[in-house]
């Protein structure tokens, strides 16, 4: 019998849950961090060692996967799982958001979205309908809505109609998705920084009933302050019982800062990207590696970490790779950002568990300091 997909809570602290997602490939352990997969692979990274970070589901992108190599040779050589060689959960974005902010030449109507490829210029169709057709050719185990988002500074009129557009593809999504058991399709809010434009867009949402909800319009330009402000009521807009995901967040303070106020879910490039770019997050801040501080230093970046990048290589080591622009540079950085980033996870698990998230926050915030440490 194929197993459904489902979701369990299994603790509570204040507004923080911890649970488990469950989903024929396997479990997912919330609060999870997706780390992204954009190009059907995680940069630097072999799936293994993604998996050995403490990753239980990874992100894909319909829009880059859709232009190259597209979903239709993805679907012939056995799906995204088999062609990239990952066989537990994945989650795929579901393109408006990448086309919005990627593509050339885009225009916008009822219909979906028209646009030219960042790639080679070619000219290519989105519509909520094309977004589920391919989000199942690559084999999506949670497929998202199509969904369209302004940034943020926009006027309250635009951003209404643009949420309003968002919440119709919405219930063409559910539509064109259909019935299909082990797979999951959420809904994704939008709103902007609008109280009452989230709460229209929650209830348009629950209307057409999904498997999970993700806050999506966030992190678009509006500071972590008003971010903040909206998940200080957003999260609760949306049904208890059902996974709650917030697209493309963030920093390891907003991560900390979205699970107190009520999100299960999140990914982001940055502990990715960062570490192609030479910063390490660390328990107690940010180490700029490419920083002639540390050229002499034969310490590892965080004592206490026990990732390969900190186990095995010192401060001086990885400056000097990074410096050279050697690859391993991307590789051993990457791997300890990723590994930071899942015990992070971890932590807030096991702390709202016990039932002691609040002491877990406020040491994470005591730590940290500002800047290069
Ligand atoms: N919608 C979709 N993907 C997204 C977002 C969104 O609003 C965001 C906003 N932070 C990131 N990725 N579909
Ligand atoms: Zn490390």
């Amino acid at each position: 019998m194929t197993q459904k997909f489902s979701f369990a809570l299994n603790g509570r602290d204040g507004k923080a849950r911890t649970g488990i997602i469950s989903t024929p490939r396997g479990e997912i352990r919330t609060p999870a961090f997706m780390p992204v997969g954009t190009a059907a692979t995680v940069k630097a990274m072999l799936p293994e060692n993604v998996r050995a970070t403490g990753a239980d589901i990874l992100l894909g992108n319909t829009y880059h996967l859709m232009l190259r190599p597209t979903a239709e040779r993805i679907d012939r050589l056995g799906g995204l799982h088999r062609f990239m060689n990952w066989d537990r959960p994945i989650l795929t974005d579901s393109g408006g958001f990448q086309v919005m902010s990627l593509a050339a030449l885009r225009k916008l109507t009822e219909k979906g979205v028209t646009f030219k490829s960042h790639i080679d210029g070619s000219r290519h169709e989105v519509t909520p309908e094309r977004s589920m057709e391919i989000q199942k050719l690559l084999g999506s185990d949670i497929v998202m809505c199509f969904d369209e988002c302004p940034a943020l500074p926009a006027s309250e009129e635009d951003v209404a109609k643009s949420m309003r557009l968002s919440m119709r593809w919405a219930a063409r999504s559910r539509d064109a998705f259909g019935d299909r058991p082990g797979h999951a399709l959420f809904g994704i809010q939008q709103g902007g920084v609008t109280q009452d434009l989230r709460a229209e867009s929650a209830e348009a949402l629950r209307e057409i009933g999904f498997d999970g909800y993700a806050v999506g319009g966030l992190a678009v330009g509006e500071g972590q302050e008003a971010m903040f402000g909206v998940l200080d009521y957003a999260p609760d807009m949306l049904p208890e019982d059902k996974p709650r995901y917030l697209m493309g967040v963030g920093k390891p303070d907003d991560i900390v800062g979205a699970v107190a106020r009520g999100i299960d879910m999140m990914d982001c490039v940055l502990p990715s990207r960062s570490g192609r770019t030479g910063q390490a997050f660390t328990r107690f801040g940010v180490v700029n590696i490419k920083n002639a501080r540390h050229q002499d230093d034969p310490r590892p970046l965080d004592a206490d970490c026990t990732c390969p990048a900190c186990r095995n290589y010192s401060r001086a080591y990885l400056h000097h790779v990074y410096r050279s622009q050697e690859i391993i540079a991307s590789m051993l950085l990457t791997w300890h950002n990723l590994h930071y980033y899942q015990e992070l996870m971890q932590g807030m698990r096991d702390a709202i568990a016990d039932g002691r998230f609040d002491a877990f926050q406020a040491a994470f915030h005591d730590r940290r300091k500002d800047g290069d440490i």
